[in-house]
């Protein structure tokens, strides 16, 4: 008799301890996601989806919209450094803006840049027609100054000027890859980027020859203002048929890009609205060894 009541209160006593280690873990979880949703919202909440609006903007504000495009694969650890960066920068300067991550899933093993970011610009227009302005960004590239406005000028501008990798000097005067801030209509005169290349380089200097096509010259903040920090990463595999596709691109800028896009050989898998962005997953369809000649 003595021992059974024994028994049952070890019983009880270990059931406790569970409980509480339990009710501990829970404190626990949830003093972290509480620290992570402070660390990211600075002034008022972002909305699902990765929305945020200056508090006061109502309908009839007449504010720019922004859409800031993400191409993604495989860098989880650089999304979130990337989110928890952005959403108070983005704060901090009072835009009124969306994160868009265009995922590339299956498919084409390489990854197409361009064509990633032309079904951002079509799809965010979707979601909400009234952007004015888009921004094309690396999801390696922190900011480092609030000066770096998130906006669209008249003509197309080249926000990543000064990055820690290149000793914050720019590599060459046509770069437009990084970040860059582009008009809705700039987007739609350009044909967008080209749908073909895959693989690291190329699409943004396919897309800087459009610029020139288009007499559309590229603006730059100030040196000292532009500045980003690179998240290192292992070099990802170059695209060798580059070369070979910007030798001909003037063939291509009429057709290849946003007018292709129906036959670019991918399809929208989803589209969800997380806590901090909107998720668009894409899958492109393997192409073949050859360079693809529609021209
Ligand atoms: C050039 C690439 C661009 C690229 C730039 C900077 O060589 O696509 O380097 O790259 N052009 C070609 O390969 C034809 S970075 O080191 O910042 O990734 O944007």
């Amino acid at each position: 008799m003595r021992q059974m009541r024994l028994r049952r209160l070890i019983l009880l006593q270990v059931a406790c301890a569970l409980g509480l280690t339990a009710y501990l873990n829970l404190v626990k979880t949830s003093v972290e996601r509480k620290t992570l949703q402070k660390a990211v919202r600075t002034d008022g909440n972002v909305g699902f989806g990765g929305k945020w609006s200056p508090p006061g903007r109502n309908l009839s504000s007449t504010s720019e919209k922004v859409a800031i495009l993400v191409p993604f694969r495989d860098r989880e650890e650089h999304l979130d450094i990337f989110l928890r960066h952005m959403h108070p920068f983005l704060q901090r300067q009072g835009i009124d803006y969306v994160i868009y991550v265009i995922e590339q899933h299956g498919g084409e093993p390489m990854f197409c840049k361009g064509l990633l970011y032309n079904v951002g610009y079509t799809e965010a227009l979707k979601d909400d027609p009234t952007y004015d302005c888009f921004i094309l960004h690396d999801v390696d590239l922190l900011p480092e100054d609030d000066r770096n406005l998130y906006t669209c000028s008249k003509s197309p501008l080249h926000l990543s000027v000064a990055i820690d990798k290149f000793d914050y000097n720019l590599p060459y005067t046509d770069l437009f890859g990084g970040v860059s801030a582009i008009t809705k209509s700039h987007y739609r005169l350009l044909n967008g980027y080209s749908n073909l290349f895959c693989g690291w380089g190329g699409e943004d200097d396919d897309m800087s020859l459009r610029l020139k096509r288009h007499m559309l010259e590229i603006s730059r903040p100030e040196k000292d203002v532009a500045r980003y920090k690179m998240l290192p990463h292992n070099h990802t595999k170059e695209n060798p048929q580059r070369y070979i596709l910007l030798r001909h691109w003037l063939a291509r800028a009429m057709t290849d890009g946003l007018k292709s896009l129906h036959t670019a050989g991918y399809n929208v898998t989803s589209t969800s609205h997380r806590e901090l962005y909107t998720h668009i997953l894409v899958n492109i369809s393997k192409r073949g060894g050859e360079v693809y000649h529609p021209w």
